[in-house]
């Protein structure tokens, strides 16, 4: 099987009515969806999803807002997914992401910054369990 990643449109991109606009660019790059859902987090998941956040001074905030407002969960497969999703997504801090980027082209803040990526294969795999079944994906 192909390389896959966990991505999801954060609460702030599925309020600005930019779902389709991030969608529509990993598929004009060629890359493959595979799953699709739009949920809201619970506590749970978010505490689960950012673990290795959860004791940074940051982490409440974070929390507040992905419980905030509905997300798009998607799972995405293709060649070095990892590096191209995440040189797609742009830089973390708002300021830093570069023009062409999602976050470059369209973020404002470093919290609200439209878009959640995995940082790496070992990641993904664990990530996507968290959000989907395996019947959710396609074959
Ligand atoms: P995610 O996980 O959302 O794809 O973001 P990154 O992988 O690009 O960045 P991260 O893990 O360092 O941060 C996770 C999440 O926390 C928010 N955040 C981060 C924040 O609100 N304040 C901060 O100072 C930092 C570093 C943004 C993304």
């Amino acid at each position: 099987m192909a390389d896959r990643t966990l991505l999801f449109v954060k609460p702030d991109g599925v309020k600005r009515g930019l779902v389709g606009e991030i969608i529509g660019r990993f598929e004009r790059k060629g890359l493959r969806l595979v799953g699709l859902k739009m949920l809201t987090f619970t506590q749970e998941l978010a505490r689960k999803h950012y673990e290795e956040h959860v004791s940074k001074p940051f982490y409440p905030g974070l929390e507040e807002f992905v419980l905030s407002g509905p997300i798009v969960a998607m799972v995405w497969e293709g060649d070095d997914i990892i590096e191209l999703t995440r040189t797609m997504m742009g830089k973390t801090k708002h300021t830093d992401a570069a023009p062409g980027t999602i976050r470059g082209d369209f973020a404002f803040s470093t919290t609200e910054n439209l878009i959640h990526g995995s940082d790496s294969l070992e990641r993904a795999k664990i990530e996507i369990a968290n959000f989907f079944k395996p019947g959710e994906l396609a074959a």
